[in-house]
């Protein structure tokens, strides 16, 4: 049985751009494991309800079906010992999951902000209802009034981004001298929004815009080949 992993898509299924779904994504390459997209909406609920819930990423390996991407990743790593480790241990494996919440609780929420209105954009016009509908109901108002005075906003997102920037100052990669799980829990938000906006969330001198280009070139470039949206 081929591998399969569901991913995120926008009306045009080549834009992949859920951050959790870059997630296992990255992890997949760095374990060496091929697995075969499959492109998944926001309204097709019912296609993952063999996963016995209704967000992506989902893998399926076989007989195992994982949601959730740091499931995915302890899957892969319990799963598949041999190949490249994705946290170097328990205690890189502790790390990984501070860093994954860090991101869950500062990065993605400062970004979701800045791209909505772009997300939106990206999407099928029935995605697009469902999307508009849900978001405006979390936020309390209008896409458009969400991303508002993003240009203005974006430095407080950055600077939000100071405890990531420290460590880039000091080591290559979030994971030390080469790239592991910390650094796809990261990278996965950057996916999401260079898959569907322009907008620029890094200034060029910015450490972190240096790690983002070497994340982009890893495994013969697959991020920075990726889809993206028109500019
Ligand atoms: N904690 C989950 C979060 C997964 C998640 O929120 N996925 C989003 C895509 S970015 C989703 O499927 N959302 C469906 C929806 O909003 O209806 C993980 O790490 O995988």
């Amino acid at each position: 049985m081929t591998r399969q992993l569901y991913e995120l898509v926008g009306a045009d299924p080549e834009i992949r751009f859920s951050p959790y779904s870059w997630r296992a994504r990255m992890a997949l390459l760095h374990k060496g494991i091929d697995a075969e997209s499959r492109p998944w909406r926001f309204i097709e609920k019912e296609a993952l309800a063999f996963s016995g819930q209704d967000k992506v990423p989902v893998l399926v390996d076989g007989d195992a079906v994982v949601s959730d991407s740091w499931e995915i990743a302890r899957y892969l790593e319990r799963t598949y010992p041999q190949a490249p480790s994705l946290f170097g241990g328990p205690q890189g494996e502790a790390m990984a999951r501070f860093i994954s919440h860090w991101c869950d609780g500062v990065m993605l929420p400062g970004m979701i902000t800045l791209l909505v209105h772009d997300i939106w954009r990206c999407l099928d016009p029935a995605s697009q209802g469902y999307f508009r509908e849900s978001r405006e109901k979390r936020f309390g108002r209008p896409l458009e009034e969400i991303a508002a005075g993003r240009e203005e906003r974006v430095d407080g997102f950055r600077k939000a981004l100071r405890p990531m920037r420290m460590v880039l100052n000091d080591y290559q990669y979030l994971a030390g001298a080469s790239p592991a799980y910390a650094d796809y829990a990261a990278f996965g938000g950057f996916m999401w929004a260079r898959s569907i906006s322009h907008f620029e969330l890094l200034e060029p001198d910015d450490p972190i815009h240096g790690w983002r280009e070497r994340m982009l070139d890893l495994y013969g470039g697959y991020a920075r080949n990726s889809m993206r949206v028109a500019a």
